[in-house]
């Protein structure tokens, strides 16, 4: 690239992708994995982040355009500073933008099954993967990845933080089994440890039902914990009544983590531009200090999803990018 240019096409903070063969850490982190496989503490290396976009939106059920958002939160990561100072930090993460998936429209199947060959190749590279949808119904191609990528028993202890004013656990949605509506409970069939929704404001009866029963902080649960994932929700109002609370319990998280973002978690006066846009969400502050948190946790995965902007400059796309940004601004 030459001087005072930038590409747009790529978020903004990549590396050009020819240089993936050329740095240490890459070559530390697969030396890493070859001699003491995936019991390695996080520490010992930094991580190198392989960042595609899914532009699929097929299993939209409201308002189509979430095939615009990879290209929508690139073009919104030039906003930023490289410099951070809401965490006193430079953006100096090792991360490469890859491009979008080439999806097949209409075809949730074949794309995922694409999704998962792509998020594999990361894997073993020792990459990362950061993953803008897309609708919802891609983020089960990357866990079914990961899932693969680690053992059986490895994957049990991946703790699934899922943002969304959706619970998105109904088991079939007009019929379908695999849907943005349904991704949390093909989700929850992969057996990680434990799924957290947070920010939720919207659900039928039977995913309320669904969720408590695997609650293991209700009285309701009826589920030998040991064999299916627990579920634990906070709702946008438990997020703005008690952040404290929202801060300790995600501090508390031990083991792998894995963060699936829908960006309509944000109330829709600061994203409208979302497949399915719920009132009374949490705010860009909030989800700031949430991934203050996360961001220096053991996070083996990330997804950002049902971003729908169909213009430049439009907010839903500035913070999705802000999220990353953050994210990545935190991994020093
Ligand atoms: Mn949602």
């Amino acid at each position: 690239m030459l001087f005072y240019t930038h590409n747009p096409s790529k978020f903004a903070f990549s590396r050009e992708t020819s240089d993936i063969d050329n740095i240490d850490n890459l070559k530390n982190i697969d030396s890493h994995f070859s001699l003491k496989s995936l019991e390695t503490p996080k520490a010992e290396t930094q991580k190198v982040f392989g960042l595609v976009g899914v532009p699929f939106d097929s299993t939209t059920t409201y308002r189509p355009g979430a095939r615009f958002g990879p290209a929508a939160v690139r073009e919104a990561s030039y906003n930023f500073e490289n410099y951070n100072l809401t965490f006193d930090c430079n953006l100096d993460v090792s991360l490469f933008d890859f491009g979008d998936l080439e999806v097949v429209p209409g075809n949730f199947k074949k794309t995922c099954h694409k999704l998962e060959d792509t998020v594999s190749e990361l894997l073993n590279r020792g990459l990362t993967p950061i993953i803008i949808g897309g609708d919802h119904s891609i983020s089960y191609g990357v866990l079914k990845a990961i899932k693969s990528h680690k053992t059986q028993n490895s994957f049990s202890d991946v703790t699934v933080i899922h943002f969304d004013a959706h619970m998105d656990i109904i088991d079939c949605y007009a019929g379908e089994k695999y849907s943005h509506a349904t991704v949390m409970r093909r989700i929850f069939e992969l057996a990680p440890q434990k799924i957290i929704q947070l920010g939720v404001r919207s659900a039928s009866r039977e995913e309320k039902d669904f969720v408590g029963k695997h609650n293991i902080k209700t009285h309701e649960i009826t589920v030998n914990t040991h064999e299916e994932p627990q579920i634990e929700y906070f709702t946008a109002s438990d997020i703005r009544q008690d952040m404290g609370l929202i801060e300790n319990i995600l501090d508390e998280i031990e083991g792998p983590i894995y963060l699936s973002v829908d960006i309509d978690v944000l109330d829709p006066s600061e994203a409208p531009s979302v497949g399915t846009p719920a009132p009374a969400g949490i705010s860009a502050w909030h989800m700031e200090k949430i991934i203050s948190i996360l961001a220096r946790k053991e996070v083996i995965g990330l997804d950002l999803v049902e971003v729908a902007a169909d213009r430049r400059g439009d907010i839903t796309s500035i913070n999705a990018a802000k999220i990353l940004y953050d994210f990545l601004c935190l991994q020093d």
